[in-house]
């Protein structure tokens, strides 16, 4: 199959150069044209609200220094608009600072206005106001929907325009985002999603923000909308643009899953990431891709989603602290710089598909003057493949792409790592174990005389707290005539925790999970006569996905009490009600609010609804901190009045771990002396075992091979492979170690050059071994940041086993 891309006499073809900002932005069935230049762009997404400015500088950095071109990030509407037409800009919602910053950079920007966002927020990023718009029906054909959302868009653009912030004005916006994913949801909706979609690309077009719109999975996305792909295999998967005069962009390519309470983790390699985003470019065109996530970070406050825990996409490029993700990192790294060596072809060449076997391809580009740039994939899984190329053998490992500039030389194979891989540590520096340290506060369990909202029905929770709480307590008071049998609790909720009193006493507990909602059946001992029973139901985030979302309920459903003689039900009773718990009301997590309320000195972790207060220093040192909450149940934690988020631990994953542990505390939330944290716990968590930690990378590992590329620094571009140009420069694969800043190596935990066995997680010698590896690995490197040791039996003084390929593996500790 031959492809000839028009029009690319008219337009300048270059390299993109990372020199960011100001120019026309049009496109064409190739890619973006920037200031009339093609481009191949990386893009990576960092949510502003996930992280505190004072770390967006480096996260923008290193996400540079990694090879992005651009930084995409979601605009929160429930953050920016908390109440109809008042506004909120500030602190880490100042979206015009970050993007300035990346501005500052020398990166682009692509704003994914929405509004609506899913993105794992609670309520997909809408406010909850909406919810109470007379008439209103969320994402479709809908008057009162569409206004607001035209409000909001209108606002943001204009907002941006004033700051000079788009492409046109000289500012680094290059692409816009309208909707998210509405193709999802779109037949809920029958004939009201269509005209919803015209609606959303004119509306949005007619804001003339002088740069492209896009929309993410929707196929039909009307002209000149550009239909993105979203997903982890867009060089499978993606249909292509709608119009032969759009790019192939790739919006949402997931860098690790998302995580939820009691799910266990799901981790991407670094290598299936790397075969799909080079497929996808080979394949497709793909001129964009966005890594989602490149920075995860922190679902701070109330902030995530139902069931979503605090820590996001930690598993990215970026972990949830900023820290680089080996060999993620490095890897991604590495296929930029790769791909933009062949960005000049890329982007004007003709391809050509050719077969090299049953499961190998190849993917050539020729340009008009000779120049050329192949892809080998071998989508065999399982078996490694040696294939022909213009008479000459490749080896591809099983499922990977060699990418050679020059459709000779291999720069970079998709699954060979040849980057550090680290690993991150969290050492405990403060430990809070002394119980003079804390005073307990106990949450007052209100009885039904002592609320004043009342109902003869069971409420639907969203609609009573207008999420200004996750906590809501349902209570009663009832007479009961004691008989011999002991009486049965039976609950059934929609929220997604359940506390039970009786006359004030907890009398059990449960959850839902992301699918099932709540039944309790609890034995429960009474008294004759009047009783109290009081039920708080817990919503860990609101939902964020599905059509009618301002439909969905939670809360209970049912509750009765079963005996021997009697059913008793109390679903039409009169309940009274009380929206959030007193200590929310008091604030008592706030330095004032916390001298409104008598504390009284620590007694026992066999406490339920209990808060804990006590105060610490900061950790020395510029390290990110973090608060080890393994011993605590479920709950919400605040540092100097600001919540770091809700945590779950007692909610384990069928490994048999909580889904997180340790919680990020930003530097910025601490001052250097008498910090007040502040926990409110739910279940009988043990404040003494926690402790505040600082964290960092504290190893770094390599391992290359004979078979391994050679390293792209010694790439000088095309047609550099003369005898001459190879004697200047050592091609030969290299290892390279490299501590963060401040650190050095300091110890040599293993070195073996020769046929070690497994790979950077878990390591032996092989039956090879050269017996000075470690102290020749020892003389490179001990004591400095970072070293580069040669594959070559010359640096190891001699060959161990002549005539069989050789490797080094080492792993080094930094300090
Ligand atoms: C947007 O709504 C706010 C109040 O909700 C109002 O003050 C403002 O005028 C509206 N803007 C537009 C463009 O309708
Ligand atoms: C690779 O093989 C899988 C099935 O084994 C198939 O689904 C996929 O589309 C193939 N990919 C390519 C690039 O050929
Ligand atoms: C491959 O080898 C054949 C025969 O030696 C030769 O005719 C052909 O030009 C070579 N092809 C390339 C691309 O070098
Ligand atoms: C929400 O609560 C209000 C009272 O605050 C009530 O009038 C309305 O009917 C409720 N809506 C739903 C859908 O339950
Ligand atoms: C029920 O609550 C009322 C009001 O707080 C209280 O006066 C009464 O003693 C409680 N009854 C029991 C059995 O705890
Ligand atoms: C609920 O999700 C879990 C995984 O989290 C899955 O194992 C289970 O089958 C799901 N149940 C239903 C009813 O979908
Ligand atoms: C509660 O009241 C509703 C509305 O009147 C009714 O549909 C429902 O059947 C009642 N439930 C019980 C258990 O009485
Ligand atoms: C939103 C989205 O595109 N999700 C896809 C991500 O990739 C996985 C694996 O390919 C798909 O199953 C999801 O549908």
């Amino acid at each position: 199959m031959v492809w000839w891309w028009w029009g690319w006499g008219l337009v300048l073809v270059a390299e993109a150069i990372g020199s960011c900002c100001g120019g026309e932005v049009t496109y064409d069935g190739r890619s973006l044209i920037v200031n009339g230049q093609r481009k191949i762009l990386f893009s990576g997404s960092i949510h502003y609200p996930r992280s505190t400015p004072d770390m967006w500088p480096a996260l923008i950095s290193t996400a540079k220094d990694g090879g992005l071109d651009v930084i995409q990030t979601y605009v929160f509407w429930n953050l920016h608009e908390p109440q109809p037409g008042q506004y909120d800009f500030s602190g880490s919602r100042d979206i015009v600072r970050f993007i300035k910053e990346i501005k500052a950079q020398g990166l682009y920007a692509s704003l994914r206005i929405g509004p609506y966002i899913e993105s794992e927020r609670s309520y997909g990023g809408l406010p909850f106001w909406l919810h109470d718009v007379p008439g209103i029906v969320f994402r479709s054909d809908n008057e009162p929907f569409k206004f607001y959302m035209q409000n909001f868009t209108t606002k943001i653009v204009k907002m941006m325009k004033s700051e000079g912030l788009y492409a046109s004005q000289g500012g680094p916006i290059i692409l816009s985002q309208i909707e998210n994913e509405y193709q999802n949801v779109e037949k809920a909706f029958n004939e009201r999603g269509p005209p919803y979609v015209r609606w959303a690309a004119e509306m949005a077009v007619g804001l003339q923000t002088g740069v492209p719109w896009t929309m993410c999975k929707q196929d039909d996305a009307p002209d000149p909308v550009i239909n993105a792909c979203n997903g982890m295999r867009c060089g499978e998967t993606f249909v292509g643009p709608n119009s032969p005069n759009k790019p192939s962009l790739w919006t949402e390519n997931w860098t690790t899953y998302y995580q939820l309470y009691g799910e266990n983790t799901r981790t991407r390699s670094a290598e299936d990431i790397a075969f799909h985003v080079a497929l996808f470019i080979a394949k497709k065109y793909g001129s964009f891709v966005n890594y989602y996530m490149y920075h995860g970070g922190t679902n701070f406050g109330r902030t995530a989603s139902a069931y979503v825990p605090t820590s996001y996409y930690d598993l990215a490029p970026l972990d949830e602290y900023g820290l680089i993700r080996q060999p993620k990192w490095g890897h991604l790294k590495e296929l930029h710089a790769a791909i933009k060596l062949c960005s000049t072809i890329l982007l004007s060449g003709l391809l050509t598909t050719s077969s090299l076997g049953e499961h190998q391809e190849a993917f050539v580009f020729q340009g008009k003057s000779g120049e050329c740039a192949a892809f080998l994939v071998n989508n065999d899984s399982r078996k490694d493949a040696a294939v022909t190329f213009r008479n000459l053998t490749y080896e591809l490992p099983p499922q990977s792409i060699s990418i050679l500039p020059d459709c000779k030389n291999v720069a970079f194979n998709t699954a060979k790592v040849s980057t550090q891989y680290n690993t991150r540590s969290t050492v405990p520096v403060i430990k809070l174990g002394s119980a003079e340290r804390w005073e307990e506060f106990k949450e007052v369990v209100p009885n039904f005389d002592e609320t004043s909202l009342r109902a003869n029905k069971l409420l639907e929770q969203m609609n009573t707290t207008k999420d200004a709480s996750d906590y809501l307590w349902y209570t009663l008071r009832f007479q009961y005539d004691p008989s011999d049998d002991k009486p049965v609790l039976n609950v059934n909720s929609l929220a997604h925790v359940l506390h039970a009193f009786v006359n004030g006493l907890p009398i059990g507990s449960a959850h839902g999970t992301h699918n099932s909602s709540i039944t309790v059946e609890n034995t429960i001992s009474l008294n004759s006569g009047m009783n109290n029973l009081s039920l708080l139901s817990v919503m860990v985030g609101l939902p964020d996905s599905g059509p009618f979302l301002e439909r969905r309920t939670a809360g209970l459903r049912k509750v009765r009490i079963l005996s021997k003689q009697d059913i008793k039900d109390f679903t039409n009773y009169s309940w009274g009600y009380q929206v959030g718990l007193l200590g929310e009301k008091l604030q008592v997590y706030t330095e004032d609010g916390s001298s409104k309320v008598q504390w009284s000195k620590f007694s026992s972790s066999a406490q339920s609804l209990t808060w804990y207060k006590t105060t610490f220093d900061a950790p020395a040192g510029t390290d990110p901190v973090a608060l080890n909450l393994g011993s605590m149940g479920k709950g919400e934690a605040w540092i100097n009045g600001e919540s770091i988020g809700r945590y779950w631990v007692s909610f384990h994953n069928p490994a048999g771990t909580p889904t997180q542990t340790w919680y990020n505390v930003p530097r910025s939330f601490l001052k250097p002396t008498g910090n007040l944290l502040v926990l409110l716990d739910e279940e009988y968590g043990n404040p003494l075992d926690i402790s505040i930690g600082t964290v960092s990378i504290t190893k770094v590992c390599g391992h290359v091979s004979d078979s391994h590329p050679p390293p792209l620094t010694s790439w000088k571009g095309q047609y550099q492979n003369s005898e001459k140009y190879k004697k200047h420069h050592d091609r030969r694969p290299k290892l390279q170690l490299q501590c963060p800043r401040k650190r050095k190596i300091s110890g040599i935990v293993f070195a073996s050059f020769g046929t070690p066995s497994g790979d950077c997680e878990s390591y032996a010698i092989g039956s090879c071994h050269s017996s000075d590896s470690r102290a020749i690995v020892e003389k490179a490197c001990l004591g400095k940041r970072k070293c580069t040791i040669p594959l070559s039996y010359g640096t190891f003084g001699g060959d161990p086993c002549p005539g069989i390929r050789k490797a080094l593996l080492v792993d080094a500790q930094c300090e």
